[in-house]
């Protein structure tokens, strides 16, 4: 049946109509890309035809710079998919001569809404209800028949059944006869296959060979099997009747119950997964989102926007999808622009280095020392918080404070900063400067880093450059500072 059209133009889809769920949007995406990868050359004037999944297949059809892409299910062909392609873009091209009005002309819209609708009864997708003698086959095609039936030669007789805005032939087998051959015929084509049988008098053999029939003759068919008269079987052979059949989803019904007619409705849309309305809230769920951003909340709003994409795709109803999508577009573009903006302030505030430091000798610095290893200097006082420095810095792994930590064990990767520049005197800050105000290294050393987008707490400052004082075994200087920064952001970004 056929289950989904879209109509693009110039690579741009501007219209959809799902009949029945298929693809949803991510889906409908890499199908896209799969024809743009082949369609290149130009093709006008033939229909392709490829199945995508398991379950459907697209047929295709450019026209100048318009593409019409069709999904339909394994069984449909392409003898009677193209015709209705070709239908189609006539009936487009006619109504709308200016493909972008689509969007805009709603009464010539509708007259479009009601052709595309035509074409699906066009399609005659059908359904055949199939079984054994007497299982009630023809009180369910009476229950569902829309008028009179027509004569299918002398062996059927067909009539239409209306669900969901959609139309199909359905088939009743008029003879009394389980193996006859016009099975086969009577099969063939089918959309959906309901096999029904009696609950209460069945013969496993006669089952079994309208499987088979299904299977042979009807393969990309649905099947819904249905064990009818319900009414006549005691609860607890239920349960016998499904273990002896081996069966899974025989759904049992009693066509004789008032409820029948709604029951096997309900059973017939899901097997054909046919397209259900979107949820009664959503125009609300859409203004509420609408309200949160007027009100400036464009992150809330963002959010409140994709959940109702969500709910488009669960209901293969794309009528918003390109609303919604333009609109966290647009919501997006702003928050990126207002946390620019914000990051731009934040970086003024902060603390700027007096003048340019650069170093003038090459330092090395081995990161994750063990002070074993490394350090033989005399203890060295720790400018703060002395015993806070003895914690351990989960997150800083640059420099062991673990004094008896294995060396071999450390990342050896060494720091080397290149120096030798010529620095204008004035510029450069004087190691004696730097020791008056080596209180302030903590301070200093997170403003740098801060500078360089990352973060580190006062705290984890001080221990950093307890560390790093040690290592070095002599007092720091502020081109000490910027090395340590340097590291710190470095491994951080990592
Ligand atoms: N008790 C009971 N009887 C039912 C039920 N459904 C159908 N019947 C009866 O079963 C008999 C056969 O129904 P049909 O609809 O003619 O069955 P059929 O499969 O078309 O039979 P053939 O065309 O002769 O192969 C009729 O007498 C129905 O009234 C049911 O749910 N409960
Ligand atoms: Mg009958």
């Amino acid at each position: 049946m056929l289950r989904q059209i879209h109509i693009f133009h110039k690579n741009d889809c501007i219209y959809n109509h799902t009949y029945a769920l298929a693809l949803g949007d991510d889906e409908l995406n890499n199908v896209i890309k799969i024809i743009q990868s082949y369609i290149d050359m130009p093709m006008i004037g033939k229909t392709f035809q490829k199945p995508v999944s398991e379950n459907f297949q697209i047929f295709h059809r450019s026209d100048k710079d318009m593409l019409f892409l069709f999904i339909t299910d394994l069984v449909d062909s392409i003898e009677y998919v193209g015709p209705t392609i070709e239908n189609t873009i006539r009936k487009f091209n006619e109504l709308f001569p200016k493909p972008e009005d689509i969007n805009t002309s709603n009464n010539v819209k509708r007259e479009f809404v009601d052709f595309l609708r035509e074409q699906q009864y066009e399609l005659h997708s059908k359904i055949a209800i199939v079984g054994p003698h007497n299982s009630g086959k023809t009180m369910l095609f009476n229950m569902f028949k829309s008028n009179g039936a027509r004569p299918i030669m002398n062996f059927a007789s067909a009539s239409i059944y209306s669900i969901d805005n959609l139309r199909f032939d359905l088939w009743d087998f008029e003879l009394k006869d389980n193996f006859s051959l016009l099975w086969s015929k009577f099969i063939q084509g089918s959309d959906l296959v309901i096999l029904l049988f009696d609950l209460s008098n069945y013969h496993l053999r006669v089952i079994n060979h309208f499987l088979d029939l299904q299977k042979q003759e009807s393969k990309f068919s649905k099947l819904l099997i249905i064990g009818n008269k319900r009414d006549l079987v005691r609860q607890e052979d239920i349960r016998i009747i499904k273990n002896e059949l081996n069966i899974s989803n025989i759904e049992e019904v009693s066509l004789i119950d008032a409820g029948a007619k709604e029951k096997i409705k309900n059973l017939v849309a899901k097997v054909l997964n046919l397209k259900k309305l979107l949820p009664h809230n959503f125009t609300e769920l859409f203004n509420e989102a609408k309200n949160v951003e007027s009100e400036g909340n464009d992150v809330l709003a963002i959010a409140k926007y994709k959940g109702l994409i969500k709910i488009s795709n669960e209901y293969q109803d794309f009528t918003y999808m390109t609303t919604l999508k333009n609109k966290i577009e647009s919501l997006q573009e702003r928050v990126d622009e207002q946390a620019k903006i914000r990051k731009e302030i934040d970086a003024k505030k902060k603390f700027e280095i007096p003048g340019k430091i650069q170093f003038t000798r090459r330092i090395q610095v081995q990161p994750l020392p063990t002070s074993n290893a490394l350090i033989k200097a005399p203890p060295i006082e720790i400018p703060r918080s002395p015993t806070k420095i003895k914690q351990k810095t989960e997150d800083l792994l640059l420099f062991s404070t673990d004094d008896s930590s294995d060396g071999e064990e450390i990342d050896k990767e060494d720091i080397t900063l290149d120096i030798n520049k010529v620095i204008s005197e004035e510029k450069r800050p004087t190691l004696e400067i730097v020791e008056e105000k080596d209180d302030e290294f903590p301070l200093m050393l997170q403003q740098l880093i801060e500078k360089q987008g990352s973060s580190l707490t006062l705290n984890l400052c001080e221990q950093l450059l307890a560390e790093l004082q040690k290592t070095l075994a002599r007092p720091l200087t502020v081109e000490d500072l910027e090395l340590a920064a340097n590291v710190f952001v470095k491994h951080d970004m990592l």
